[in-house]
């Protein structure tokens, strides 16, 4: 720029702007350049080592679902390709792709880092994002919405289900047996609560999905013109953020790590919808997971247990109701101190409740020491709150027939149909719920002579 002194910018100090005196030059020393950079150095890092430090395999979790695309990672030898799902001659091993028949409520096996090969229930999803095909927004804006693909689907009928955030929660996590962050190994086995998601996307729009809590293994994109898309190369491993594109089934594995504190972690207990009061019946999408619309909901205290979120991270999406509770279910502290007294034929269990998180106690006893019975339920209200102490129960069928009760602390999550005494719904079907639970060691009535020759007495 030309300088304009003495008729402007004469007070301007050198370094302060707009400072149109300083002229930058930029010189290159002619010396020999840097080595190039050894990016085969790079990808050595990564691939597997003898001793287990590669940078992969050292350095992430555990993969879930066994493709070949980890085999230099873990110098493992998942096949290329295997449709081991198929209902017709299935493949002995599997690639860990999922095709376009497959749907929620089917069983996804797929190959190990262990070695062996086990299966985990699809889950079905949904988003939607045109003009007008999503109806809960009431004011008529532009909205894409996440929800659950009603199962079977259908060509030809209504599969999506979309559900505004304030919607009764329908992802939900069983944290009992998922790793910690003090325990944790490769998946063995499909039954810790590891989830496989699929994501039908019968909208316009490319949507970046964002989870919190967990990270995800994204398996694989298939069209609905049936080509199976692998990840992209910068998509393997673990992403908290994957684009869902429109008119293709995504695939993710989830399991998510349980972090683990030195103090208890409360649950998330609040009206479904913060914004209304409770008994509120508006603005719910009163359709259940299967399509069928539904009595009412009614806006109440829902246990969220450890409450999360899933949503589109373009945040004026979000903002627009692209967004639901992604919530665990965690087993309370079990109950111990069990303690009795006798008065005639009742009998009045005593215990303490270690617990911040039980929504209930259930007593259970046993006349033989081997059947269980249930004798009852105590209810700790999720208006109440939820401390430590003693607790207590009456059987009142004690009649001296009893050999041993045990105290089982549940916590269970999800909408439960709480209805104000002035409204009398009859729920045609259900939103999901979860319960989790952690039980008393056995009490025995007896002394420990007789707990110890009892199951041999019952030989
Ligand atoms: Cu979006």
């Amino acid at each position: 720029m030309p300088d304009l002194y003495p008729n402007s910018a004469a007070n301007v100090l050198p370094g302060y702007g707009p400072n149109t005196r300083t002229i930058m030059q930029v010189k290159v020393n002619n010396i020999a350049p840097t080595p190039a950079y050894n990016f085969n150095a790079l990808r050595s890092a990564f691939l597997h080592k003898a001793d287990g430090s590669g940078v992969f395999e050292s350095g992430q979790n555990p993969i879930i679902v066994g493709q070949a695309s980890y085999n230099a990672s873990y110098a493992t030898d998942f096949t290329t390709g295997g449709w081991c799902n198929s209902p017709v001659n299935p493949s002995a091993r599997c690639d860990g792709f999922a095709r376009i028949s497959e749907q929620g409520g089917d069983t996804f096996k797929f190959d190990t880092l262990v070695g062996n090969q086990i299966g985990v229930t699809i889950e079905p999803k949904a988003i939607h994002d045109e003009m007008n095909a999503t109806n809960t927004e009431p004011f008529g804006r532009m909205q894409g919405n996440l929800g659950l693909e009603a199962v079977p689907a259908n060509p030809g009928v209504q599969n999506v289900v979309l559900y505004p955030f304030i919607n009764p929660p329908t992802e939900m996590f069983d944290g009992t047996n998922l790793p910690t962050t003090a325990n944790l190994t490769p998946i063995s086995v499909g039954t810790d609560g590891t989830q496989i998601w699929k994501i039908t996307h019968n909208g316009v729009d490319t949507h970046p999905i964002h989870f919190h809590l967990y990270d995800v293994q994204l398996l694989n994109r298939v069209t609905w013109d049936n080509i199976i898309i692998p990840p992209d190369p910068a998509e393997l491993g673990w992403k908290d953020t994957v684009r869902v594109s429109p008119l293709e089934d995504t695939y993710f594995a989830i399991r998510p790590i349980i972090p683990v504190f030195p103090f208890e972690i409360p649950n998330s207990i609040r009206p479904m919808d913060p914004m209304m009061p409770l008994g509120s019946l508006s603005m719910f999408n009163s359709t259940d997971p299967s399509g069928n619309p539904v009595d009412p909901i009614v806006n109440s205290l829902v246990n969220f247990g450890w409450e999360y979120m899933y949503h589109c991270h373009i945040l004026s999406h979000e903002e627009m109701d692209m967004m639901r509770p992604n919530i665990v279910a965690m087993p309370p502290i079990a109950p111990n101190g069990l303690s009795h007294t006798i008065n005639g034929n009742s009998l009045t269990l005593v215990w303490q409740d270690n617990s911040i998180t039980e929504t209930e106690f259930e007593v259970l006893a046993t006349n033989d020491g081997f059947n269980w019975i249930s004798l009852g339920t105590i209810q700790s209200p999720l208006d109440q709150p939820n401390t430590h102490g003693a607790r207590s129960f009456t059987d009142l069928n004690y009649n001296g027939t009893r050999v041993a009760y045990q105290v089982v602390a549940k916590n269970t999550i999800g909408y439960l149909h709480t209805t104000p005494q002035n409204m009398n719904f009859t729920y045609t079907t259900d939103f999901p719920s979860l319960t989790v639970q952690s039980t008393s060691a056995p009490y025995f009535l007896t002394g420990p002579m007789l707990q110890l020759f009892l199951p041999l007495m019952n030989k």
